[in-house]
């Protein structure tokens, strides 16, 4: 059994409870409510923002083969901050002035800490862990949304063929990755795994209830 395919029956309760989740189910069905997209709009457009440093600090530790992909993400995801202000425009979202949840706040300081602080092979575990999520996850919505949906261009986004390619690519290099690693480092990339899971679950347990930070509801933006 490969790195990734281990891991992902080891972290399977987390992730069943992800692909399960109200809030996918809801934008399948068409029953969420729009305040409600919209938080999850709102937080993930600043996590989509972070992501780009994130990539950019994974550079100076990346292989030489792996630079080139790297690279290409970069104008990707100022592509799909476009395609998040598009649709705040279209949808009536007010994007400015967002302040990051509690939840949000902490996934983008373990994503940083990540790059920053452990090994490539760690980092591009985190990388594919959540790239990984966000790909089963909108395959969940996929299947049942109305195209016609105003959220339909988010469920194209990362459920298209160029995002699985990217979600490949991630899987067989980390698994690549893994096998070249000792025990020590394949367990901290095991811990690293479950860590980003338990985030993706969080990001969404967040964006379904609109939680902002403990104790002080309501009193930040
Ligand atoms: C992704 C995301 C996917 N946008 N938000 C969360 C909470 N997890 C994963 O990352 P990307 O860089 O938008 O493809």
């Amino acid at each position: 059994m490969s790195f990734c395919e281990e891991q992902l029956t080891r972290v399977r309760p987390i992730w069943e409870r992800i692909l399960d989740h109200r809030f996918l189910k809801e934008t399948r069905d068409g029953t969420i409510a729009h305040e409600t997209f919209a938080t999850w709009m709102r937080q993930d457009y600043l996590f989509v923002e972070a992501a780009i440093p994130f990539i950019a600090a994974l550079m100076p530790k990346a292989p030489l083969e792996h630079r080139e992909a790297l690279g290409q993400v970069l104008p990707v995801l100022e592509k799909e901050l476009e395609l998040f202000r598009e649709r705040a425009e279209q949808a009536g979202v007010d994007l400015e002035g967002v302040e990051p949840s509690f939840v949000n706040h902490a996934y983008v300081q373990f994503l940083l800490a990540s790059a920053y602080t452990k090994s490539y092979a760690g980092a591009f575990t985190v990388l594919y862990v959540a790239e990984k999520a966000y790909y089963d996850s909108w395959m969940v919505v996929r299947d049942g949304i109305e195209e016609g949906s105003t959220w339909y261009p988010f469920v194209e986004n990362w459920t298209s063929d160029a995002f699985r390619g990217w979600v490949d690519f991630l899987q067989t290099n980390l698994d690549a990755l893994a096998e070249s690693s000792g025990a020590t480092e394949r367990e901290q990339m095991a811990e690293l795994f479950e860590l980003t899971a338990k985030y993706e679950l969080a990001f969404w347990e967040m964006a379904a209830t609109g939680q902002g930070w403990p104790c002080l509801e309501g009193e930040v933006t």
